[in-house]
Formats: C-alpha cells, sequence, structure tokens
C-alpha cells in the first residue's frame, strides 16, 4: 500500500463528540433519513457505514475498506482505521461507540476540532442505519483489546465488552448489521453493479484507498484502487476518445477555505465532461467549486494565448470554447459544506469558489508555461471550438432570418395545443407521422400538443451544435420547445414543462428514444435536471375475451390477464404506436389518469456520461462489449 498513515495533530476523544438530538422516529419515518425504503434506501445503509470508513481514510488514518454481502444477506464492513473510540462520553456518560450507534447526528463529524471533513449530505449517521436494521454489531480493535457491542432495532443488547486480545498495534472498525425487512418490505435486493459503481467512484476520489465489495451470494467481488486518483478518473472517462494531450494536468492544495483538487485533460470530442464532487459527493448541479474551476480555466487560458501571441488583442475564447472537449474532475473538501437546490445538488459555500479559482490559476497558469507542446495543442483546440461556434451563430441566424428557431414561427409540423401556460402544457415526441397522426386524434387538445419527428434524428454525440442545427429533425424540435440551443439556451422560455418521449416498443424505437435522450443530455441538460423529460409507456399486449379486454405492460401482467380471463383469451402483441387507435392509444398511454410516465433522471452523471459516450461515441470496440453484455436486456424488444 502507498499511503502513509499519518497521525493527526489534533487529540481525538470522547470529548469532541457532540449530541445534536435523540434517535427518535427513524423507524417510524425511514424516508426522512434515507430517503426511501427500496432497493436505494437499503444501498443508503451500505454507503452510511461505509463512508464512515471513508471519513477515516480521509483523515489519513485507514486505507482499506472491505464490504462483503453475505449469502444470509448480512453486510459487513470492515475498515483499519482507529476505531471507533470506547473510552466514556463525558456528557452521555455512556461509551462513545454507544452514543454513535444509539444517538441520531452523533459523530465525529460536527464541530469540535476532530475531524476536519465528512460526508455531509449522506452523514446522518451510523444510528440511523442501527435503527433500521433487525440486528446489528460494531467490533473495534484499539489498544491491544476488541470491544464489541450489539442491538436490536437500534437499542443496545448488551454493554460495550471487551471480547479478546489484539496486537498493540491492531486497529480498526467491523459494522455487521442485517436490514429489517419490516422497513424494507422489498427484502434483502443488493445491486452489485449499482454498489460497485459507487465504490469505484469513491475510490478514485479517495486516492490510494482499497475498496473491496464482496457479494457472496453472486459470488462476485470487485476491488478498487487508484494510485493516480482524480488523475486515473479522467483518464478512464477518456478511455475511449482520443486524447489531445498525454498528460491530464493535476492540482492538489489545501486553502484556508478547502481541501482542492482538480484533474484535466482534453480529448477530441465536441461534448464536455465536467464532474464535481464535494466531499465525495457528486454535486450534479455544480454550485461555487464549479463556478470557480470555469473562471480560472477560461481565464488563464485567455491569458496564456495572449501572451504567446495566439490570439490577437481583443479576441477572447469564450468559456464554451475552452470547455469543448473537456474532461475534469473538481473535488474539494471542507469542514462545513452547504448542499443547496432541490435535490441538495449544489455546493453552496461562498468562500470555496474563490480558492478554487487561485488554486487553478496558479498551477494550471504555471503547468501551460512549462509545457508549451501540450499548451498549444490545447488552445488550438479552442481556436476550432471558436470557430466553430462562430460558424453556428451564423447557421442560427441564416435559420431564424428564415424563420428558424424562434417560436413566434412554430414548426407546421407541430400540433401544438391550446393552453399557454407552460406548467400546464406537454409535449409529446412521438415517432413517425402515422403514429403522429393517431396521437394528434387522440390526444386533449386543450393542454396536449404532439410533434411528429420522422425517422432518425442525427447523432449528436458526434455532431457539433452547427452541424446538428442543419437537421430538420432537432431544429424542428427546439424551435417547439423554445429555449433555442447553446449559448442562446434560455429555460424560461421553455413552452411545454412536460416533454414525454413516446415511441414504438421495438428496437427502432428504442434507438431513436436514445437519440433523443442523447441531444437532451447534450444539448438541452436543464430540462433532464429540471426533471421535465419523461418517457411514455405504451402498453406491449391487449389480452381480449368476448368484451372484456386488458391492457398490459409487462410479461407478468399479460400472464395475469390470460389467467383471468381464461382460456379463450386472444393475446395481441403491440410493437408500434401505428397498430393502435386514437382511442385506444388515448386511453393506453395518454390520459393522465390512466398512463404511466417514466422520468428521465441522471441519478449518476459519471456513469450517464460513459453510457451515452460509449452507445453514441466514435470508438467501435466498447459499443460491442456494451451491446454484447446488455443483448439480454433488450432481447425482447423486437420479439
Ligand atoms: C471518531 C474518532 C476516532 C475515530 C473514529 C471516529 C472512527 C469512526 C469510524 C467509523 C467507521 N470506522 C471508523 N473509524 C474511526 C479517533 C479516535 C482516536 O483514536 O482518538
Amino acid at each position: 500500500m502507498a499511503t502513509t498513515v499519518q497521525p493527526k495533530a489534533t487529540d481525538y476523544g470522547a470529548a469532541n463528540i457532540q449530541v445534536l438530538e435523540g434517535l427518535e422516529a427513524v423507524r417510524k419515518r425511514p424516508g426522512m433519513y434515507i430517503g426511501s425504503t427500496d432497493q436505494r434506501g437499503l444501498h443508503h445503509l451500505v454507503r452510511e457505514i461505509v463512508d464512515n470508513s471513508v471519513d477515516e481514510a480521509l483523515a489519513r488514518h485507514c486505507d482499506r475498506i472491505v464490504a462483503r454481502i453475505g449469502r444470509d444477506d448480512v453486510v459487513t464492513v470492515t475498515d483499519n482505521g482507529r476505531g471507533i473510540p470506547v473510552d466514556t462520553h463525558a456528557k452521555m456518560k455512556k461509551s462513545a461507540l454507544e452514543v454513535i450507534m444509539t444517538v441520531l447526528h452523533a459523530g465525529g463529524k460536527f464541530g469540535g476540532g476532530g475531524y476536519k471533513v465528512s460526508g455531509g449530505l449522506h452523514g446522518v449517521g451510523a444510528s440511523v442505519v442501527n435503527a433500521l436494521s433487525e440486528w446489528c454489531s460494531v467490533e473495534v480493535t484499539r489498544g491491544g483489546k476488541v470491544y464489541r457491542q450489539t442491538y436490536k432495532r437500534g437499542k443496545p443488547t448488551s454493554k460495550v465488552t471487551v471480547v479478546g486480545e489484539a496486537p498493540l498495534d491492531a486497529h480498526g472498525t467491523t459494522t455487521r448489521f442485517l436490514a429489517d425487512t419490516d422497513i424494507f418490505v422489498a427484502g434483502h435486493d443488493y445491486n452489485f453493479d449499482a454498489l460497485a459503481q459507487w465504490f469505484r467512484e469513491t475510490a478514485y476520489l479517495t486516492r490510494g484507498l482499497q475498496l473491496t465489495l464482496i457479494d457472496e451470494r453472486t459470488d462476485r467481488e470487485a476491488t478498487f484502487y487508484f494510485e493516480g486518483g482524480i488523475v486515473s478518473f479522467v483518464r478512464h472517462l477518456n478511455r475511449n476518445r482520443q486524447a489531445v494531450h498525454d498528460r491530464p494536468f493535476y492540482v492538489q492544495r489545501e486553502t484556508p477555505a478547502c481541501d482542492v483538487e482538480v484533474a484535466l485533460q482534453y480529448n477530441d470530442s465536441y461534448g464536455e465532461s465536467t464532474h464535481t464532487f464535494a466531499n465525495n459527493i457528486g454535486t450534479i448541479d455544480g454550485g461555487t467549486h464549479l463556478s470557480g474551476f470555469k473562471t480560472a480555466l477560461t481565464r488563464t487560458i485567455n491569458d496564456y494565448a495572449r501572451r504567446n501571441g495566439l490570439i490577437k488583442d481583443g479576441e477572447a475564447l469564450s468559456g464554451e470554447d475552452v470547455r469543448e472537449g473537456l474532461t475534469a474532475i473538481v473535488s474539494v473538501k471542507l469542514a462545513d459544506p452547504q448542499f443547496e437546490g432541490q435535490t441538495k445538488g449544489k455546493l453552496g459555500n461562498a468562500e470555496v469558489a474563490g480558492a478554487v479559482q487561485a488554486v487553478v490559476n496558479d498551477a494550471l497558469g504555471a503547468f501551460l508555461g512549462e509545457n508549451p507542446q501540450i499548451a498549444r495543442k490545447i488552445i488550438e483546440k479552442c481556436l476550432n471550438a471558436a470557430r466553430a461556434r462562430e460558424a453556428a451563430r451564423k447557421a442560427r441566424e441564416l435559420v431564424q432570418r428564415k424563420g428558424g428557431l424562434e417560436s413566434f414561427s412554430l414548426p407546421g409540423k407541430l400540433a401544438d395545443c391550446s393552453e399557454r401556460d407552460p406548467a400546464r402544457a406537454e409535449l409529446y415526441i412521438v415517432e413517425g407521422d402515422s403514429a403522429g397522426g393517431t396521437a394528434k386524434q387522440g390526444r386533449d387538445r386543450r393542454y396536449q400538443a404532439i410533434l411528429p419527428l420522422r425517422g432518425k434524428i442525427l447523432n449528436v454525440e458526434k455532431a457539433r451544435l452547427d452541424k446538428m442545427l442543419q437537421s430538420n429533425e432537432i431544429r424542428t424540435l427546439i424551435t417547439a420547445l423554445g429555449t433555442s440551443v447553446g449559448d442562446q439556451f434560455d429555460v424560461a422560455k421553455l413552452r411545454y414543462h412536460r416533454i414525454i418521449i413516446m415511441t414504438d416498443a421495438d428496437v427502432d424505437g428504442a434507438h431513436i428514444r436514445t437519440l433523443l435522450l442523447t441531444f437532451f443530455f447534450r444539448h438541452l441538460e436543464q430540462l433532464i435536471l429540471d426533471g421535465r423529460v419523461f418517457i411514455a409507456q405504451p402498453p406491449l399486449y391487449r389480452v381480449k375475451a368476448g368484451k372484456e379486454e386488458r391492457w398490459t405492460y409487462t410479461e407478468e401482467q399479460r400472464q395475469a390477464a390470460v389467467a383471468e380471463l381464461g382460456e379463450k383469451a386472444e393475446v395481441q402483441r403491440y410493437k408500434g404506436l401505428g397498430e393502435m387507435n386514437a382511442e385506444q392509444l388515448w386511453s393506453t398511454t395518454m390520459d393522465p389518469a390512466r398512463r404511466t410516465l417514466m422520468q428521465v433522471n441522471v441519478d449518476d452523471a459519471v456513469l450517464a456520461d460513459e453510457t451515452f459516450d460509449m452507445l453514441m461515441g466514435s470508438a467501435v470496440p466498447p459499443r460491442k462489449k456494451f451491446i454484447q453484455t446488455h443483448a439480454r436486456e433488450v432481447a425482447d424488444l423486437d420479439i
């Protein structure tokens, strides 16, 4: 292991642990603490316990964490940190371990000069996991002894007891818990891949930490360790792209406001992949660290270009120009992160902007100065982007003069609704003119607009904005939405607050849906982040017996309907929207009272970014692999 474990200056013991609230109502309202009690909530438990160990790693006292899901569904998390303190907490007159496990929001994380950094948002504490577990046990090794305490649904069933001896220098914590199926009624449905993805990300963000996930039930195991930390992360994100320069830029510095760590590398694509984190938590809506980074990047590159005569006086590269083809990770660590916004995805601490800006200005300026060939290549790339943007602006103007992207000249194909309040209006994007016709007849024209799109829209992953705007289908779509794109994008002009993609339930339909989602993800991401984009769920089968009919959306429903309606039931498979008549389309797929919509969200921005890149980008081998490994999931689309 490469990491050296250094003792912290502060002596940290039971006295530093402050008590904020009692452990009440966690079992009554688990959603308040872990979001939900489905699979995500279950994963949250694992994350909560692992996060505590990661905090110990961030404090440089731990470099190995193993999480194991047993065949008996018991989760075991072991770390080689200092071990949770077991001495008596002065105020509570109980062992610090017991306080941490039984008092809500107790931990070394709240003031008191102990931990500098913590998981923040997710730091609801081990006590929440304890409260939501049928049983739990914690074993602490420190000072030559092994201590243990056990719990049932959050309540201690033993005192903190010495259960064994250990070498004097041994230290660490092992937590075991069995999630309570009274709370997690769907059972112990842990998903290896979802957990592994998060472990991988955490390992990138915590250089030198080795994280292992073992699933005994499926016999799967993965270990993540990245010597290069976020430099490895950037290389990983760029692995299927052509890098503009081999060596990524990297800086790590401590400032009074926060620790700043940034890595970046340009590639030959036209998109941007900047991912930001605060205390290892993805900040999908950016925030002060992102704005500090952007400001510094634009300024530093312009300064360098000007000083070296690569751009003329008075000329400037825009923020978008310097971010084209950029892959970057911005990671900050701070004592008291403020997560803002509806989904708590935005870092609010004002002092962070200046800190990140100063660090990046300084270090990136030096990097460019010391690597003139790299600097030249990057600036060449930015100048190309500027030229393309100028071409796009001209293309847009041309389109506009011909009655283009503005909504005062709505496209002829759009069957608009009469509602003028965007909050009450919805737009159905429908594949093909024939299904479009059916949808027009079936809709409620007061608030439902229909836009039929013909054929496959351009693969926007590969194309720049100017090229994209040459596509009729794309122009029509942007005009109908009303927001424009690129630097003209204005979310306030959105004409519909629900944008519903309705395609056939076959492979072509899936492809068109992916193309549309790629377009939204790459060029209108705000609409996805705002939760405006949905996918319609047309039925797959109609089961009919005499006058009785059932529309079913899954294979299980189909079987249930056949069972219900008996032997004579006829089953018809619906592949295309066009196979339904207007009334059927309305009642099964468009009527708000009866339809199911899937909201598109970007839960894990890094994964979404990678997936789109892989499916739509220009490298062929990884696409093949993805399609092969997921072939079974899509197989039934085209029966
Ligand atoms: C507070 C203080 C100390 C260690 C920890 C918390 C700690 C917590 C967890 C949770 C999982 N693994 C952990 N490892 C350590 C340091 C106490 C000291 O040595 O002074």
